[in-house]
Order: structure tokens, then sequence, then C-alpha cells
């Protein structure tokens, strides 16, 4: 929505400077946007803002923002680049990768994007990798709720979303929303108290919601699932579950029981480090409330326990009866109303010879095409469609095996490769791994705002436009059923577009224009409101978006989309694939007396998104290094003071950043912040701006023992390590 004043222009604009999509507004004079603000001063929504989003316009002004397409001169990595017009890049572009895909077939294409919902090609970049014939994408959801997404699939058919505002009880896995972390979480969490939900956290550290929790289970880093089956112990036999339930809708229950008794509470309470009756009261706190919620957390998603641990929490909230009914999780489905952005993707036309090309989907197949199949029917059956790729996380690739594939060839050449709005270098894990994977290319893109370490290694360097300078049509991918608009606010600064220019462009040259019948994102936003009978323009000066109304207990009428049509607790779908049906708890990796200590990487700072915002000055200012936290005891054996540089070291690699000693810190564990570069030093390959000291992505490490078996991601969450002053 749009409106003015005397000289300020208002816009209702989506936040995208991390996922969790605000609603804010933009005020706009002479042609530059002077103020962020929240969508309003009263009521629920004044509070939905943080630092980073007051401080966007900031950031899209930096002199750091590149507005110009760049093009490689000298080496890769050599930070030499001479400006080209967008038309030179896609020409040049569209022909390397005719070769590439003429010599080593299309499966030598591989494409990494952002977390889903601030990338906007409204599905582009899936359709022509569908019509090229690459299977390789890959993302960061699938360190996130991409491939919790897809696990949820497997138990009962679709990824739900808590019901906040009804809910008498919230279970937080680690996930800590803050006033500056996922925000609105933060503030319905709040709201939920308020209302008389009870909060259960389990976190090993003092974390900033405990304060305000009914219990705090500080268990074990990476035994989240032991935890999970202890409850389920607890909740069977003292009969809490919902028997009814159950009984009609579950497949898999006395299998589930047996499992479970290897699982004794003894035993869960030594693997957790909690006692008993701890475990036993808040299993009893969550089933026994009127209605509870498990948000999803990234803690269980990057974890060698991942699928476990992840499928857990979904048979949790089944046989207590919480799936889909009020004040529980619930599965929203797409938007009914609207074109979806997964229907725009087209994975029915990749010839299924290039699907079974998916890399590591002989190891790891839970979120590629073929963990996927067995959904096809089921799917189609309750939600309308065969192929949803729910947070766009139901059919990647595995990313090490990518990487491994672009570095050595194996099974088969990757040759090109695509970083759109993602600083991959950083993003995943394996950082030296990345590095080579890309120095091997014949053909790197980075579609980008800054010269991040991965765009450094690129050779080409589109500018993309960013939010405030782009209409856009956002729908959820599935997590709940709400379309949000968001108004372009100022234009993109010299040469900056976005994600769709860049698919649309390459297609045309490539010769599937037929295929890309919009010329512009708002005619595709036309297209997939033409149900509604109006255009974007109308859409978006009369209304925010669109929610339609949640209903409840869906599945009493269609079933849930699994093979049996059930809440499946045994998985038929892992058991096909050769894994063990029934969840289990398998060991983390264990401190050593070389690593006596145990590292969680990838924590989030309240200034920054991920490996961004490090160039915006505001924020910056604010917390200027990377900092380690450590427990007062472990600082002492090792005689470092609060505020001295020290080095993060394990069997992968050696990060630098200051020591602060803090009390919430359980001894043994050591917090490293995720995605660390200073964009002011020095570039190119041997320095990377300061990435090669300081990026938490040098710890991580893919051999078995640190990734989860079924979905090959790797295990983020407390790594053996060492400390030593720096
Ligand atoms: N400001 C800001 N906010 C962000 C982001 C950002 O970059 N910046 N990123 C956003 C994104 S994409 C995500 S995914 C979220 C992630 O944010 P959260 O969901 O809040 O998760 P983390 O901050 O990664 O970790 C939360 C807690 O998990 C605890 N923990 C460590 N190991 C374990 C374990 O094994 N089990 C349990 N139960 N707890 C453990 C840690 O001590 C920590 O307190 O943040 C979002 N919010
Ligand atoms: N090692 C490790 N890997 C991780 C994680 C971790 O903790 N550790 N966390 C995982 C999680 S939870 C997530 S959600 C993912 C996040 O992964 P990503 O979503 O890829 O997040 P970023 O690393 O911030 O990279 C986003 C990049 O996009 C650029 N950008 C921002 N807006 C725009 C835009 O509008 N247009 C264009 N073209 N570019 C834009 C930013 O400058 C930034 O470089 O990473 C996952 N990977
Ligand atoms: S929490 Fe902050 S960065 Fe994230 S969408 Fe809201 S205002 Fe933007
Ligand atoms: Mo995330």
């Amino acid at each position: 929505m749009t409106s003015q004043t005397e000289e300020t222009i208002k816009k209702g604009v989506i936040c995208a400077s991390c996922d969790i999509a605000c609603p804010l507004v933009s005020e706009v004079k002479d042609g530059k946007v002077v103020k962020i603000r929240a969508h309003q001063d009263k009521g629920p929504l004044k509070d939905y803002i943080c630092m980073k989003g007051v401080n966007a316009p900031n950031g899209f002004s930096s002199e750091h923002r590149i507005t110009k397409p760049l093009k490689r001169v000298g080496e890769r990595g050599s930070g030499q680049w001479e400006e080209i017009s967008w038309e030179t890049a896609l020409d040049e572009i569209a022909e390397k990768l005719t070769g590439i895909v003429d010599q080593y077939g299309p499966e030598a294409l591989a494409v990494s994007t952002s977390q889903w919902n601030t990338s906007t090609d409204n599905g582009m970049g899936r359709r022509f990798m569908n019509l090229l014939g690459s299977p390789n994408w890959i993302s960061g959801v699938a360190l996130c709720a991409g491939n919790t997404a897809a696990v949820n699939r497997m138990t009962y058919g679709w990824f739900p979303w808590p019901d906040y505002r009804n809910t008498k009880c919230i279970v937080l896995f680690g996930h800590t929303p803050k006033k500056h972390s996922w925000t609105p979480i933060y503030h319905q969490i709040r709201k939920a108290q308020k209302n008389g939900a009870k909060l259960i956290v389990l976190d090993p550290r003092r974390n900033e919601n405990v304060d305000s929790a009914d219990i705090w289970l500080p268990l074990k880093a990476g035994t989240d699932a032991a935890l999970s089956l202890g409850w389920l112990n607890v909740i069977i036999e003292e009969e809490l579950y919902d028997k009814a339930f159950v009984e009609k809708w579950t497949t898999g229950f006395e299998a589930l029981k047996e499992r479970l008794a290897e699982y004794p509470l003894a035993r869960v309470a030594e693997i957790t480090g909690l006692e008993e009756t701890l475990i036993r009261e808040s299993a009893r706190m969550y089933a026994m409330a009127d209605s509870a919620c498990i948000p999803w957390s990234p803690i269980t998603d990057q974890q060698v326990n991942s699928t476990s641990a992840i499928r857990l929490q979904a048979i949790l909230r089944a046989i207590t009866g919480n799936l889909d009914a009020p004040g529980g999780d619930v599965l929203h489905g797409l938007n009914p109303e609207v074109i979806n952005e997964v229907e725009l993707e087209w994975h029915e036309i990749l010839p299924q010879a290039q699907k079974d090309k998916q890399l590591g989907n002989e190891q790891h197949p839970v979120f590629t095409y073929r963990g996927m199949e067995a959904l096809r029917e089921p799917t189609k059956r309750v939600w309308g469609r065969e192929y949803v790729n729910l947070i766009t996380g139901s059919f990647m690739a595995v990313p090490y095996r990518t990487f491994q594939a672009m570095a050595y060839e194996k099974p088969y050449p990757v040759k090109a490769f695509f970083a759109l709005g993602n600083n991959a270098l950083l993003g995943y894990s394996n950082m030296k791994l990345i590095r080579d994977a890309m120095m091997n290319q014949e053909l790197v893109v980075a579609h980008e705002h800054v010269m991040t370490p991965t765009a450094q290694l690129s050779d080409y360097v589109l500018p993309g436009d960013s939010w405030l300078e782009r209409n856009h049509l956002q729908d959820s991918l599935g997590w709940n059923a709400n379309i949000l608009v968001s108004n372009k606010s100022v234009e993109p600064p010299g040469e900056c577009h976005g994600a769709f220019d860049f698919w649309r462009g390459l297609a045309v040259r490539m010769g599937f224009e037929e295929h890309f019948p919009w010329e512009t994102t708002e005619q595709i936003f036309d297209y997939r409101l033409k149900n509604l009978g109006v255009s974007f323009e109308e859409f978006a000066k009369n209304s925010f978006g669109h929610t339609p109304k949640v209903k409840f207990r869906k599945y009493e009428n269609t079933g849930f989309a699994t093979p049996s049509g059930k809440v499946e607790l045994k998985s038929s779908i892992l058991e096909d694939l050769g894994f063990d049906a029934l969840p289990y708890y398998r060991d983390s990796p264990q401190p050593s007396e070389e690593y006596p200590l145990l590292v969680f990487t990838g924590v989030r700072e309240d200034e920054f998104f991920q490996t961004g915002h490090r160039f915006i000055p505001e924020l910056r200012k604010r917390r200027p290094e990377p900092k380690f936290f450590l427990n007062p005891k472990d600082a002492k054996n090792l005689a470092i003071e609060n505020g001295e540089w020290i080095f993060i070291i394990n069997k992968a690699g050696k990060i630098k950043g200051i020591a602060e000693i803090r009390d919430d810190m359980p001894p043994g564990l050591v917090r490293a912040p995720h995605g660390w570069w200073k964009p002011e030093t020095k570039q190119g390959k041997d320095f990377l701006s300061s990435a090669l000291d300081l990026s938490d992505a040098q710890l991580t490490i893919e051999e078995e023992g640190y990734i989860d078996t079924e979905q090959g991601i790797p295990h983020l969450r407390g790594l053996p390590c060492r400390v030593e002053k720096a």
C-alpha cells in the first residue's frame, strides 16, 4: 500500500534483510528512503522491526554496493575487474554455459541460492534448470528450514507452522528468537506467554529465553534426539498420548514402542546429562498442556542426529494430538487463490534420467528427488500437486557432494557454478573444499550486492537489486499460506537488477524464451494473481497480501500426504531407501585429549544476518570483531583474559576471534559466530577479505561421524576443538 503526505511517500514493504519477512513502512523523500519503520504505531505489528531492518537503507546506499556488472580480468581471484553491460555479460555467460553443457552435459551446471524468502526469481531459476536438464541446485536451506521441511514430509506429508495465537505450551529446542533475531517470533512467544502459555527451553546454555521459561533443560549439546526419545517414553508409559489419534491416524506405534525400550529414562539421563525427574516433569508439561507446539529449530537441522531429531519432534506433535490442531502445529498447505512459486518451477519436466544424476542422492537421499519420489502421489492426493518444493528444500542436491563434484570431477564434472544472493564459500561447511571447487570451474557467476568472498572468486559479478528497489509478491512456500506484497520504494541504483531478470535474460539467449513469456516481474505477478481477478498493481494498491482462513484437522477429510495416508511413526520411505525406519540417537563427535572442548559454530549476531551486513558502519561499529564466548573456568585454565585474541583450532582448521568470558556458557563449550569476513580488508583468493582468518565454515567437517547419514548435512553444533591464545 502507498500513501502520500506533503513531501513524504510511504510504502508498504516486506523486509528481506533476514528471512522472517516483517511488514514495514518505508518513507521516501526526493527519491531516497529516509526512514524504515514498523508497520503500526500501536497494535500487534508495532514491535516487528529490528536494527537490521532500520539500517537497511544505509546498507543499500553503502560505498561497498556493486552497481555495475563486473567481469574478471586476470586470474580468477586476482581481484581485477572491468565493468561491462548486462547484455554483454549475459551473452558471454550464455555462450560459455552452452559450451559447458555441450561438452559435459547439463548436469555440469550447479546453482546455489539464498534461503527461501529473499530469493525473488518466482521459480524461474528451477524452471531454467529443469528445461536445461540440471538437477544440481543447492541452498543454505539444506541447513535450515528446507531440510526440516523435507524430513517432516516423510512423517506426515507437510511442514507445520506453530499456532502461537492459541497455544498453551511452547517447546524451544535451542531456537532462541530475540528482540533482534527473528523479531516477530520473539514477540509472538511473549504474547503467548502472557496468554498463559508455558515455555520449555532446551539449551546447554542459559539463553535469553531461560529467565521467562517454566522449565529449562540444560541438556548436553547434540543430545536433542535422546531427550525426545526420553519424552516419548514418559508420554507413552504414563498414557499421556492421544489414543484415538494414534489408533486411527498413525502407523508403526508398536514398533516405535519397541525402539523406545532401548532408551529407558536412566540412559536418556546419562546421555543428556539431565536429571530423570526433570525429563519426566517436562514431558508431562508438554503432553498435558491443552495445546502445545514445537516450533522449527535450526539446532536439529544442523547435527549428526538431524533426521532422527526432526522426526522425533514430528512424532511428538502427532501422538500428543497437537498436529493440525488449534494451539498446536498446523499444516497450512499452499495458498489456494494464487499461483504459488513452487508451481512455476516445473519439476515434472526434468527427465528421470537427469533426476537420477542429482549429486549425493545415492549416499544421502532424504531431500533429493530420489528421497521425495514416494511422496509424489500422496502429495497430489492430499494437496493437489505432485511436486511441492516446501521452503525450496525438497528437491536439492547434497551440498558437499556437489562441491566435491566441482573440485574433483567425480562422479562427473561440474564446471559451471552460479551463486545467486548466496555467499556460498562461507555459507555451507568446509570452506577450503568450496574454494577448490570454485577454482576448478570454467564459469562462475555471482549475483550480489557487495564483493563477498564468493564474488571474489567469480568470473562475473552481477549487481542485484534490493527489497527497497523492487516490487515483490512473496508466498511462504507452504510453511503458511500467506501472500505478502512489497512495494518498490525507489529505483535500483546503477544497473542493479533482480534474479528474475538474470534467469529470463539467460533463458532467452539459450532458446527457452517461449517458456518465459513474462518480460517483467510485474507481469509474472499479474499471472500469479489471475485467479483473484486482479492485476498486481490493483492488488498492491488495496492490500498487504492475502491470508486464507486457517482450517484445522484437514486430514480427517483427506488423510495425510504419506504413502500410507497416515502419520508414519515408522517411516516407509526411510525403510525403502535402506535406512533405519525408526528414530534413534547416536553420539555426536566427542572431545579428546587433543581437542578437549566443543565448539558451537554458527552463532547469529543481532547486528548481522548470516554472512552479510558487515559493511554497514552503523551495525559494524556495534560489533567490530568476531567474539568467541567461553566459560570463566575454561578461560582460567587456559590463562585467557577477557578481550584478548584467541584461536579456536580443530582437525579441520583454525579461526581467530576475541575472547568474551561469560557466566552463561557451560564449561567445556565455546561459541563462535557465523559468517565473519571484513569487507574493508584485502580481497582476492589468498585473502578473501579476512574470511580465511575468521570464517567459522573452516571448522566444519564432512566425514562419517560428522554428518547426518540420511541427509549428508554437517554437524555445526558441538565440534571437538582446543582454544589457544593468538
Ligand atoms: N540477528 C540475526 N537474527 C537471525 C539470524 C541472523 O543471522 N542474525 N539468522 C536467522 C536464521 S536463518 C536462523 S536459522 C535463526 C537461528 O537462530 P536460533 O534458532 O535462535 O538458533 P541459534 O542462535 O543458532 O542457537 C540457539 C541456541 O541453541 C543452543 N544450542 C547449542 N547446541 C545445542 C544443542 O545441541 N541442542 C539444543 N537444544 N540447543 C543447543 C545455543 O546455546 C543457542 O543458545 O536465526 C535467525 N535470526
Ligand atoms: N557454516 C555454516 N553454514 C550455514 C549456516 C551456519 O550457521 N554455518 N547457517 C545456515 C542457515 S540457518 C541459513 S538460513 C543459510 C543462509 O544462507 P544465505 O541465505 O545464503 O545467507 P548469506 O550467507 O547471508 O548470503 C546471502 C547473500 O546474499 C546477498 N544478498 C542479500 N540480499 C540480496 C538481494 O536482494 N539480491 C542479491 N542478489 N543478493 C542479496 C548478501 O549480500 C549475502 O552475501 O546458511 C546456512 N549455512
Ligand atoms: S527481524 Fe529485522 S531483518 Fe528480519 S525481517 Fe524483521 S526487520 Fe527485517
Ligand atoms: Mo536459517
